[in-house]
């Protein structure tokens, strides 16, 4: 889709003003002031096969993000080493072109070497989790700048399901799992971001304003440790066919900065599989719900960082697990799978200058 096409879909999007104000590069005030810091997540394998990926990664991000080789599954699926091969290869990358890195992650139920799972005590699972965090995080000190300490400790329903996620850290450490972790990573890089990042916290329903209030009672809890917590990671995989709790969000957004805590939006894609097949609609759609998000999200402020959980409609894993019942290719970034920005890139640009 070329730009003109571009401008005029956006056009009719709601909440984005007129459009003689479009595209950014025209407004006056934008080059004083300071955008939102756009992060991508970069995944091994097209990094390493795909040079249009990296050129794209060079040419948008201000940030990186190693979207999986920071995990335990990565790092240490060999219980007598680390292999930190896969991260070095992409913070290397990230310094030599000025980048700053984002760490993700030192705590998740999912995605662990078999023996990790297989740790049944709560003593061993303390000294396993203080290890890897004290040296994960000592390795990249000065280097990775924020970390999401903790990722998706809450549970999917917490009205249902008791309120935290269960696995390997919840049932040895109960919810000491995130004291330990931050005070840990505090330890260790005083300067570092200390990030809790989850999912579904944007949208209407008992379910969410469960999630939300969970994540506040968290943040109160480490607080009065004086243990340090600094910002919320909204993940944002977004769905299209939920409605964004925009009253709820800025009544979350003030309680987070009553607390002095940063807001970043830490995985943004949206799930575009019960969108039209019209690709023009569809990337209104996405464009749409993109907007709406970002309306909540900003509406109290300036933001922290925004970043997408990769960058080309090529490598996301909306295709791997929301596929179109059609068996259309799924489109849920910012580029299409010919790198070519979508209106939902354009959005994204429109909220950042707005910081
Ligand atoms: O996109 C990631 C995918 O490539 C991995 O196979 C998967 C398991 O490690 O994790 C995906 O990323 C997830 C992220 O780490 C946490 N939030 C949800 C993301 C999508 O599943």
């Amino acid at each position: 889709m070329g730009r003109l096409t571009r401008r005029s879909v956006l056009g009719g999007i709601a909440g984005l003003g007129s459009a003689a104000a479009w595209p950014n590069s025209v407004l006056p005030a934008t080059a004083a002031r300071k955008k939102t810091p756009y992060g991508i997540a970069v995944e091994l394998g097209p990094f390493r096969k795909d040079p249009l990926y990296r050129a794209a990664l060079i040419k948008y991000a201000d940030i990186l993000v190693p979207m999986n080789a920071l995990k335990w599954g990565q790092l240490r699926y060999d219980k007598a080493r680390f292999d930190f091969s896969g991260a070095d290869e992409i913070i290397e990358f990230a310094k030599r072109h000025g980048k700053t890195i984002r760490g993700h992650n030192l705590l998740w139920y999912n995605y662990n070497p078999k023996w990790v799972d297989a740790i049944t005590t709560a003593r061993d699972a303390e000294k396993v989790l203080v290890e890897h965090i004290e040296r994960v995080v000592d390795r990249y000190r000065g280097t990775i700048s924020s970390w999401d300490v903790v990722n998706e400790v809450l549970a999917h329903n917490p009205l249902e399901q008791g309120r935290w996620r269960k696995g390997v850290w919840f049932s040895n450490l109960g919810a000491r799992q995130m004291e330990i972790a931050f005070a840990a990573a505090a330890r260790t890089d005083p300067a570092a971001q200390l990030v809790i990042n989850d999912y579904d916290l944007e949208n209407i329903g008992p379910r969410f304003d469960a999630r939300r209030e969970a994540i506040l009672q968290i943040i109160r809890n480490l607080q009065d440790q004086n243990i340090p917590v600094h910002g919320v990671g909204f993940q944002a995989h977004l769905y299209p066919e939920r409605e964004i709790d925009q009253p709820g969000m800025a009544a979350f957004l003030q309680k987070l900065q009553q607390l002095g805590i940063k807001i970043l939006v830490t995985e943004l894609d949206v799930i575009d599989w019960k969108l039209s097949r019209n690709l023009i609609k569809r990337d209104i759609g996405t464009a749409s719900i993109t907007a709406e998000f970002l309306r909540a999200i900003y509406s109290q402020g300036p933001i922290d960082s925004i970043s997408t959980w990769g960058i080309t409609d090529r490598y996301s894993w909306i295709s791997d697990v929301f596929k179109r019942k059609d068996g259309a290719p799924n489109r849920p970034l910012p580029l299409d799978r010919n790198y070519q920005p979508k209106p939902m890139f354009d959005i994204i640009e429109k909220y950042r200058e707005s910081n």
